[in-house]
C-alpha cells in the first residue's frame, strides 16, 4: 500500500490556495495541479508498504504526536523547486518551519527501527503544481511572484495517508489521525 505522512489542511486553506491555482492555470502552463482537497503537507513519504507494518506504523505516529504540542503554521507567498531557474514544482511556502523540521525529524527517528530511511533534507511546503515544461512557464513565475499569499492555520495533528494512483491523478484517504498534545497540558 502507497503511504505517506502529512499535515491536513483546514477547508478554508485548501479553498484560498485553491483560488489561487485556478488563477494560475490562465498561464496556461503545462502543469498537473493538486486538486484543492487534495493539498496537503507532507511530512515523510513511505513508499508501498506491507499491509502488515500499519498496526506498527500507527503506534509509531501516536507516539511522535504525543510528544509535540499543537502549533500554527504560517503560509508566505509562493516558491519553485529546485530553482526559479528550473522549476519542476510549484508550492506553497512556510514561514517558520522549525515545528515542522521538528516533527518530521522525530517521524524519522520513530520510524528507523521500522526500516524507514529518514529523509536527506526536508523543506516542509505544500505542492500547488507539478510544471511538465517550460511552455508558458515564464508567464507563470510573474504571476506567482505578484501574488501575495499570506494565511495561518493551526497545525493540531499528524495524518496516515494512503495514496491510490488513477489515470486522472492520485486519491488520498486518510487511515489515522494521531492528535498533537494540546497547549498548556
Ligand atoms: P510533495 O508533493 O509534498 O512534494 C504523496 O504522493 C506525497 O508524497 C506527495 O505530496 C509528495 O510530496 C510526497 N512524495 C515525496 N517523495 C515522493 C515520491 N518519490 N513520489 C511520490 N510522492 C512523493
Amino acid at each position: 500500500m502507497r503511504t505517506f505522512i502529512a499535515i491536513e489542511l483546514p477547508t478554508d486553506i485548501k479553498q484560498h490556495l485553491g483560488d489561487i491555482t485556478r488563477q494560475l492555470r490562465r498561464s496556461d502552463v503545462h502543469a498537473g495541479w493538486v486538486k484543492p482537497d487534495n493539498l496537503h503537507l507532507t511530512l515523510k513519504f513511505l513508499r508501498d508498504i506491507d499491509d502488515s507494518l500499519l498496526p506498527q506504523l500507527a503506534e509509531q505516529i501516536d507516539q511522535c504526536a504525543k510528544q509535540q504540542t499543537a502549533f500554527h503554521a504560517d503560509l508566505n507567498g509562493l516558491g519553485f523547486f529546485p530553482s526559479q531557474k528550473r522549476p519542476r514544482i510549484l508550492y506553497a511556502a512556510i514561514q517558520e518551519p522549525l515545528p515542522l523540521m521538528r516533527l518530521a525529524q522525530q517521524l524519522d527517528q520513530l520510524l528507523a527501527p521500522l526500516g524507514f530511511a529518514p529523509e536527506q533534507r526536508f523543506h516542509p511546503h505544500i505542492t500547488l503544481a507539478r510544471i511538465k515544461n517550460r511552455k508558458n512557464l515564464e508567464k507563470l513565475q510573474q504571476m506567482a511572484n505578484d501574488i501575495a499569499l499570506r494565511q495561518t492555520f493551526a497545525v493540531t495533528a499528524i495524518s496516515l495517508f494512503n495514496s491510490t494512483l488513477y489515470s486522472d491523478g492520485a486519491r488520498y484517504r486518510a487511515l489515522q489521525r494521531s492528535l498533537l498534545r494540546e497547549p498548556g497540558l
